[in-house]
């Protein structure tokens, strides 16, 4: 039976056991009379006091009778949901809301099993650059190298993925920093990937819920700040920290004097998230008996297309992956996690590196650039006149999928993923 986690609350719940919330749409056969809105203080309870009065008003929530939900989820094929008659109106409705917190979920986040990837790193380290630029590559050269597909859930998932992708590709803008949660709620990215089952005769489609945040920088800034976020991060399946290299003290006095933008403001240690991120975790039940956080981090040098003056030519992080016969090839994500090491011991005598060993049991590092290129010197919040080129963007989730089985690898043994 597929288990639904609420994307905005977390809390778990078999699909067949999740009420519905009637649209209030006129019939039109019966001529009936639609259901009118009612106050629902459960879900306003949970989204706080910036609901307006009005917005709380919102179609009734109902659970269907025993037979009829059991009927729906049978007659439910791999996509579009079922849909329940409500008892008050007769009109049919697919909505499923979170039984905890009144939020509505797409019809088709409840068909298949979710993964929550959580995505933490300082301010401007490139957060919302980076999910953009993934979901383009997702759906495009990624996608097509492993016969997959990344269609977005529900509405303010398809707005802001559209909203996004009209900033970076046609204005060429780069995002707006995130407004932080004090300042209201920031709804979680819902995705359903489609990559085709391997290894059998009949073929087929696996269909994974991905869920990302794309939190504000200053609230992961602190034990504090992320407390807001601990649900989140204790139900994810792996993580993806992101760090840019451009904060770090030691890469800006190694980088060559450049005319390119002015260097970022230093913000949050990345050494100090991680160790945030890891007593979070401990503290909800995540660690293993060696004392290390067993949930998978994928820890990413961010605006790599900077640190070009310090790369061999010949290094693996000036180039994509290859996904030679739609696998996810191991060796590779070996020697970027050995060349990222090798960089990381340099500038900082390995502190982060020996930290993130010693707090995460299965750690990988990655190096990417979402735009493959810096922002034009006299234009720093423009993307760069040839529009994103990036380079690795995709590695750190395929390695969390390929970690969790969703993903064919390939390896001669030494990349072998864990
Ligand atoms: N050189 C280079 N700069 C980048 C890249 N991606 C992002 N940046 C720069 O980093 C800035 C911040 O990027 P965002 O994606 O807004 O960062 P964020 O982590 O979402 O920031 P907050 O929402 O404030 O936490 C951008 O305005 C760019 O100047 C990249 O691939 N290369
Ligand atoms: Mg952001
Ligand atoms: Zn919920
Ligand atoms: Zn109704």
């Amino acid at each position: 039976m597929t288990t639904v986690i609420c994307p905005y609350c977390f809390d778990r719940a078999p699909a067949a056991k999740l009420p519905y919330r009637c649209l209030m749409s006129p019939s039109g056969v019966r001529g009936g009379a639609p259901c009118g809105p009612e106050r629902d203080d459960i879900w306003a309870g949970f989204m706080g006091p910036g609901v307006p009065p009005a917005a709380r008003m919102r179609g009734p929530v109902f659970s269907p009778a025993r037979g009829v939900a059991a009927l729906a989820s049978g007659l439910r094929g791999g996509s579009g949901g079922s849909s329940v008659p409500c008892p008050g109106c007769g009109v049919s409705t697919t909505v499923r809301v979170c039984r905890s917190c009144h939020s509505d979920l797409p019809s088709d986040y409840c068909d298949q099993d979710s993964r929550i990837i959580a995505l933490v790193g300082p301010k401007a380290s490139g957060k919302s650059t980076y999910v953009s630029v993934l979901v383009n590559e997702l759906n495009q050269r990624v996608g097509q190298a492993y016969g997959a597909s990344l269609a977005a859930m529900g509405q303010s998932t398809q707005q802001r993925d559209k909203e996004m992708a009209e900033d970076l590709y046609e204005r060429l803008r780069l995002p707006d920093a995130t407004r932080p949660a004090a300042l209201g709620f920031n709804d979680p990215l819902l995705y359903r990937l489609s990559v085709p089952r391997r290894g059998r005769l009949s073929g087929g489609t696996r269909h994974t819920t991905l869920v990302f945040f794309d939190a504000a920088g200053e609230d992961l800034a602190g034990a504090e700040a992320m407390d807001r976020y601990t649900r989140y991060l204790s139900a994810a399946d792996g993580i993806v920290l992101l760090v840019d290299p451009l904060q770090l003290g030691s890469v800006r006095d190694r980088l060559p004097v450049h005319d390119g933008p002015p260097l970022p403001t230093v913000e949050t240690p990345p050494q100090q998230i991680a160790a945030d991120l890891a007593v979070q975790l401990r503290a909800h039940g995540k660690g293993g008996s060696n004392g290390r956080v067993s949930t998978p981090i994928a820890v990413a040098v961010t605006k790599t297309d900077m640190l070009r003056p310090l790369l061999d030519p010949h290094s693996p992080l000036l180039r994509n992956a290859p996904h030679t016969d739609g696998a996810f090839d191991a060796d590779e994500r070996l020697a970027v996690h050995e060349e990222i090491r090798s960089l990381m011991t340099d500038w900082d005598s390995g502190a982060l590196v020996r930290q993130l060993e010693l707090d995460f049991a299965r750690l990988s590092l990655f190096g990417l650039s979402a735009l493959g290129a810096p922002p034009p010197s006299d234009a720093p919040a423009d993307v760069p006149k040839s529009g994103p080129q990036p380079v690795r963007v995709e590695d750190p989730l395929l390695w969390l999928l390929a970690h969790r089985g969703l993903l064919p690898v390939r390896t001669t043994g030494k990349g072998r993923v864990k």
